[in-house]
Parts: C-alpha cells; sequence; structure tokens
C-alpha cells in the first residue's frame, strides 16, 4: 500500500522514519514526488490543498496530521471516505502544558507586572490560592477534558463546558445553551478548545463575552473564526476583558498591519499550542493503515454531519 504524505508544518523525513520502524514495507510518497496517484490508497495529510485528495483514484482513507479537520471538511472536492483526526498522548499534553503556563502566568498576575514594567513602576499585587482562580475550559473533548485536568491537578478551580453532558473528575462540567451562562459567569479566565463547526463559527462574540465576569481573561487555542476579533477589541477596550491570549486567529499568519500586533493586552503565540510528536503519532497512524488492510474499523474517524 502506497501512502501519501504531505504537510508544510510537519518533518516527512522523521515522520517517514517513525512509520517505517512500525511498518517496514509502507511505501510512502512524500509531496510533491508522489509517482503514480492510482498507487496510492491512504492520505496522511496536514492541510491539504483543496482537490488534492480528489486527485487520487484509488484512495481509501485519510488521517490528518492534526486534531482539528475544519480546513479538509471546507474544501468541496473532499472524497467521501473515512476521514481519521490525531488523537496522541504527546498531542494532547502539549496542549495541557501550553493552557497550564498562560493560566499560571494570568493567575500570577504577569500580564499586570508587564504593563507595569512597560511604564517602569514597581507595585506588588498578592495572589490568592489557586483555587481562588476560576477557569472555564469550553470543549471536553480529548484536548480540553485533559486540559481541565491538569488544571484540576494544579488546585485551579475548574468548570468546564460541552455540547452533550461529559463527566471529568474534579471538574464542574456543564452542556449545551442550558448551561452556559451559569459555566460563563463562573470563568476568571476563558479557555477555548473548541473544534470548529457551523455551531462554533464566531462563538466568542460580543454577547458571550459579556457573560463573563468583569475582568476575565481569554485563552483562544481552538481555531481563529470561532472568535469575532472587532468583539474582542472591543471588550478589551471597555475592561470587560483584561487581557487575551491567542494562539489562533482568523487569518494565518495575521497580517503584518493587523492590530492584535501591537495591542498591549493580547499576546499572540503562532498557532503553537500542541504538536504531535512523529515518534508517538506514527503509533496511530500504523495501527490505522492495519486496520485499512485488514478491513477492520478505523480510528478516530471523524462524524462528518457533526463536523467534528
Ligand atoms: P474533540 O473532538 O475530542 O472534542 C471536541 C469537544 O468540543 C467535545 O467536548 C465537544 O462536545 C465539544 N463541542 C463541539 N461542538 C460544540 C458545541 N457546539 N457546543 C459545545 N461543545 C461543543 O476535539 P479535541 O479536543 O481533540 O480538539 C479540539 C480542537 O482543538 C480541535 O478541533 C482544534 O480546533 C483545536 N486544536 C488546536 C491546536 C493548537 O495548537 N492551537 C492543536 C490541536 C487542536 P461533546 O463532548 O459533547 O462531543
Ligand atoms: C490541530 C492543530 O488541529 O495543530 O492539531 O491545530
Amino acid at each position: 500500500m502506497a501512502l501519501l504524505f504531505f504537510s508544510e508544518d510537519d518533518d516527512p523525513v522523521a515522520w517517514s522514519a517513525a512509520l517505517r520502524a512500525r511498518l517496514p514495507d509502507l511505501d510512502i510518497r512524500v509531496w510533491p514526488a508522489i509517482g503514480s496517484p492510482e498507487e496510492i490508497e491512504a492520505a496522511l495529510v496536514w492541510l491539504p490543498p483543496p482537490g488534492l485528495l480528489a486527485s487520487l483514484p484509488r484512495l481509501r482513507a485519510i488521517f490528518s496530521l492534526g486534531a482539528g479537520v475544519d480546513a479538509m471538511l471546507a474544501d468541496p472536492t473532499l472524497p467521501d471516505l473515512p476521514l481519521c483526526r490525531m488523537v496522541d498522548p504527546s498531542l494532547t499534553a502539549t496542549m495541557a502544558e501550553y493552557v497550564l503556563a498562560c493560566v499560571l502566568w494570568y493567575h500570577r498576575q504577569f500580564d499586570v507586572y508587564a504593563r507595569q514594567q512597560a511604564e517602569r513602576r514597581w507595585k506588588l499585587h498578592l495572589p490568592g490560592p489557586a483555587a481562588a482562580t476560576r477557569v472555564g475550559v469550553m470543549g471536553l473533548g480529548v484536548l480540553g477534558s485533559a486540559t481541565a485536568a491538569t488544571l484540576a491537578a494544579h488546585g485551579f478551580t475548574v468548570r468546564g463546558w460541552s455540547r452533550t453532558p461529559r463527566a471529568v473528575a474534579g471538574v464542574e462540567c456543564f452542556a449545551g445553551q442550558p448551561g452556559l451562562g451559569t459555566f460563563l459567569a463562573g470563568a476568571d479566565i476563558l479557555v477555548c478548545l473548541l473544534p470548529l463547526t457551523r455551531e462554533t463559527e464566531d462563538i466568542l462574540n460580543a454577547a458571550l463575552l459579556d457573560r463573563l465576569p468583569e475582568g476575565a481573561r481569554l485563552i483562544q487555542v481552538g481555531r481563529g473564526r470561532q472568535l469575532v476579533e472587532a468583539d474582542l477589541l472591543a471588550a478589551l477596550d471597555t475592561g470587560r476583558l483584561v487581557h487575551a491570549t491567542l494562539d489562533v486567529v482568523r487569518e494565518e499568519p495575521l497580517p503584518p498591519a493587523h492590530p492584535f500586533w501591537t495591542h498591549p493586552r493580547i499576546r499572540l503565540t503562532p498557532h503553537s499550542a500542541s504538536y504531535c510528536q512523529p515518534a508517538t503519532g506514527a503509533a496511530t497512524v500504523a495501527e490505522n493503515i492495519r486496520r485499512l488492510r485488514d478491513g477492520r474499523a478505523l480510528l478516530h474517524v471523524v462524524d462528518r454531519q457533526r463536523g467534528y
């Protein structure tokens, strides 16, 4: 079986080595040297150009190098084949680590000290205990539930919100529209770990931000199109929000003239919150390739109706 590899962000050499260590006979074709398209039966991809997957006549399954598959689902030519997203311990651990780092940064008032330093002001703000900081995690899937559990283990008061009811040890869980208001009212720091779907596009808007406690902070690690950027700027101006950390934005890379670059209450990272190590990610992909060969059910298949 031949596997197409396409990614502008992931290292094809490291992925090929990690896959061959598990499947020595796997024929890996790294884009653009794909040989004959008729020989390719599976694809391991991140942000493939629209139309690429449709050009492979004998393709049987698509494996995403990322957890979120919104970009692939937006390609109208995407073949109607099983689409499997990435679920991997390194992706999960790095996301929990990133969000914990951001929450600690806010809890210990480092955003306040950064502003004070710019003003050459030396003033102590004693933080309360971690339990006094309430963190709300939107999305309690693979990444959200592990992140919420990591924050709770660190002593923060954590609540989570999902589409359907979920249970995470040490986390107060809310679901759907009926649970959203109470969830938001108790989130001093709001973390967005939702997939981008029809329902979650523009979800971080003025109406939602208004339901947060005065002076809340936002950590956006989901997808850029979930945030209404003008509403964020307005909420920062009025003080409804005091600071935002954005790992994802509507247009990536962020255009040079965008106001986020220089905003004193916004901190940016370049879509780097979490990443999948080939050494562990290849285990999931190799297992799915074995299943494909044997005709068994694949793991982590996306529900296209739901959009995630
Ligand atoms: P999962 O599919 O495992 O979990 C998604 C969660 O979101 C579920 O709890 C789901 O609810 C909830 N959800 C979906 N739609 C809604 C809705 N309309 N209302 C309320 N809750 C909703 O995804 P992952 O945890 O693996 O990944 C989440 C997202 O994180 C990815 O889709 C991607 O966009 C982003 N991501 C960002 C990265 C970065 O580096 N910035 C890296 C990796 C991922 P339910 O449990 O009821 O199904
Ligand atoms: C992902 C991402 O979805 O890196 O995995 O954004």
